[in-house]
């Protein structure tokens, strides 16, 4: 991570942890909103107005919180008007690492440049995904549930959408269930990977499968999406968490009472969500197992399984 603009040595993947041996996630450090005029949004400074072809987004395919920024940027039809840069897969001990040596954008080879090109002297974790400006050369936003909203309702002049993922008129079961999802499950499973207490494991463990039971119950009335015919914020959610389950969480997290495939309501759900067109772009698997497997605190030798069986994933 970096200390007062500097790389440090003494950084583990495993990040911080509280007194129980719980797995804690850093607060996001920059939080500025793009906005259709470039007013301040909720938090951070103003003058970050939509405009066309000024942002670009790092984010990294093994990475959930990445991966639901690039679904919205699909959803939204931003792809002409926001580039990418994908890191690789792999965690290196100078973090994530740019394929293209160096990243064509910004010409440096490790994601925390990135962080010191926006503020030389930054301290914390260098994480993905982060939302560039292009014309300030500095970070808007390194938190994805606000890059989440900012593309779902900025960009709405350049690239009109029919798709709305936070609709007034269900933002309050949005913001519950995107509560309820956050902790127990799309963090939870990252508790249970990185607990280094069987107390806190097993806690996490608990909530994991909680939710899953949760959506299987819930999909069980036959609707397509969770709050209904509309698919919304908390879909993007469930589905990073539940697209990656089978893959690395049930093995190398430890989240191993089910699978995905034994919840029949979730499995077809799932499928749906991958469906969705554009969806199936913002994921691959071999980059997700790659990755997770690669994280040499939970699995030294760094093998990677082979299984499991992901042909249901087919088109
Ligand atoms: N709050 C952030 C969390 C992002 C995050 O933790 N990303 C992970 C990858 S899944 C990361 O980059 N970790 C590198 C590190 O912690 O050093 C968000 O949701 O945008």
């Amino acid at each position: 991570m970096l200390v007062d603009g500097k790389w440090t040595k003494d950084w583990q993947p495993v990040q911080a942890t509280d007194a129980k041996g719980g797995f804690v996630r850093q607060v996001s450090g920059f939080r500025n909103w793009i906005t259709a005029d470039g007013a301040p949004g909720p938090t951070g400074d103003g003058g970050f107005a939509a405009v066309a072809g000024r942002y670009h987004l790092y984010v990294g395919y093994i990475c959930p919180w990445a991966s639901r920024t690039l679904m919205v940027r699909k959803l939204k039809h931003l792809e002409g008007l926001i580039g990418v840069t994908v890191v690789e897969p792999v965690l290196t001990d100078q973090g994530w690492e740019f394929a293209s040596d160096p990243d064509p954008l910004n010409h440096v080879r490790y994601m925390h440049e990135i962080y010191t090109l926006a503020d030389p002297r930054y301290s914390g974790r260098a994480t993905i995904p982060v939302l560039w400006d292009k014309e300030r050369a500095t970070i808007v936003s390194n938190e994805s549930a606000d890059i989440v909203r900012m593309l779902d309702t900025a960009f709405e002049a350049l690239a009109p959408a029919s798709l709305e993922l936070y609709p007034a008129d269900i933002a309050d079961a949005i913001d519950d269930l995107n509560d309820w999802l956050y902790d127990g499950f799309n963090n939870g499973v990252y508790r249970a990977g990185f607990a280094t207490t069987q107390e806190a494991y097993e806690e996490a463990f608990t909530d994991v499968f909680d939710r899953m039971d949760g959506l299987e119950a819930r999909l069980a009335d036959g609707r397509a999406f969770l709050h209904g015919d509309r698919l919304t914020e908390s879909d993007i959610r469930a589905f990073v968490t539940l697209i990656r389950f089978d893959p690395a969480y049930h093995g190398q997290f430890k989240c191993n009472r089910a699978r995905l495939v034994d919840y029949p309501h979730l499995l077809a759900y799932t499928r749906r969500v991958l469906d969705v067109p554009g969806i199936r772009e913002t994921v691959d698997i071999d980059h997700i197992k790659r990755g997770y497997y690669s994280i040499k605190a939970l699995n030294p030798s760094g093998i990677v399984p082979v299984g499991p069986d992901l042909s249901w994933m087919e088109s």
